[in-house]
């Protein structure tokens, strides 16, 4: 029967909340502002983000399931040449484009167990409950945990081959240098002979990667305000949302897309968490995500760095999203 195990140590929420609070005054308190991105998957968020994934604009979900539903077969003899392994999926969320491998590992018959990992405790129970449903046959050990002690997790409590995977461009949410650290770490964690699977955006028109971070129904604005609206909500602030708006920009020399929030007007917000106020300049801009898109070369050279050996990298039909192999 499936297990969950949970790593977050938090029983009331209040020492997340008091983290949260200090990166907000911070990143409040900068010239220039930025705000991470990593607070905007609170339950709404999460919700604004599972509607992302099906927008027409926004092609990375849909390029990645397609290039799993067409090298899925390639990729699970890949995993599998070994015998028996752990299959780990870091930021399983509700496991939508996992589950086109689980489905080729069971039909195949092959020997693995399922460990996702996830911050959202309310995702992992959902994914638990839901794979005994549909695959039964499958041992799932779900994690709650940040992503740092979730790989120490696993480095101690997995004793065989894994097979680890960072899909949905997740890498680009961290800047360069921070994300080439993270896959070292993620290495570091592993023993010779475990793969690795590494999902990277491509870079590609401008135009269209602009598009997908600025829709026309206006969701990506909603997801970009959700943050200040949580602030609000968690941390007794008092952010007009109709004062700002979703700006997004693209680089096409960095190959990276940014996403600030810009106050329409000179204004001052108060934060009861910190008992301060924040002041804003008309048309002053909060930073609050980056997402860097890779070339090929730039996604091998990464996973070299980090010192893993480049096994090959499965395209989607248009070559916009590349799932990288690699092998510790
Ligand atoms: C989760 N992450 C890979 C998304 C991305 O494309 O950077 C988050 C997102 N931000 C705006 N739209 C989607």
């Amino acid at each position: 029967t499936n297990t969950l195990i949970d790593l977050s140590q938090k029983t009331d929420g209040s020492q997340d909340r008091a983290a949260f609070a200090k990166d907000v005054a911070e990143g409040l308190s900068q010239r220039p502002k930025k705000l991470s991105s990593r607070y905007f998957y609170d339950a709404n968020g999460s919700r604004l983000f599972q509607q992302i994934m099906s927008l027409p604009e926004y092609y990375l979900t849909r390029a990645e399931y397609s290039l799993l539903q067409q090298h899925r077969a390639a990729m699970v003899e890949a995993f599998a040449a070994g015998g028996f392994f752990h299959l780990v999926d870091l930021g399983a969320g509700d496991a939508m484009k996992t589950k086109l491998l689980l489905g080729e590992l069971t039909k195949k018959g092959k020997d693995f167990d399922y460990v996702p990992l996830d911050i959202s405790g309310a995702a992992m129970r959902e994914l638990s409950r839901d794979l005994q449903q549909t695959y039964p046959e499958i041992y799932v050990q779900a994690v709650v945990a940040e992503y740092i002690t979730g790989l120490q997790w696993l480095g101690q409590h997995l004793p065989k081959r894994k097979v680890v995977l960072f899909l949905g461009s997740n890498i680009g949410n961290f800047e360069r240098q921070e994300g080439q650290k993270f896959i070292r770490q993620i290495r570091q964690h592993l023993q010779p002979g475990d793969l690795f699977l590494l999902g990277v955006d491509l870079t590609k028109d401008p135009a269209t990667i602009l598009a997908a971070y600025n829709d026309a129904s206006g969701v990506t604005a909603a997801f970009n305000l959700n943050l200040l609206e949580r602030i609000n909500r968690e941390l007794g602030g008092n952010f007009d949302l109709d004062a700002f708006s979703h700006f997004p920009l693209y680089d096409p020399q960095e190959g990276v897309m940014h996403s600030f929030l810009v106050s329409e007007r000179e204004q001052e917000v108060y934060l009861e968490a910190t008992q301060a106020r924040y002041t804003f300049a008309a048309w002053e801009a909060i930073h609050t995500e980056s997402s860097h898109k890779y070339t090929l070369q730039q996604a091998t050279d990464m996973g070299r760095t980090a010192g893993f050996e480049f096994v090959t990298s499965y395209l989607d039909e248009k070559g916009g999203f590349a799932d990288m192999l690699f092998k510790a």
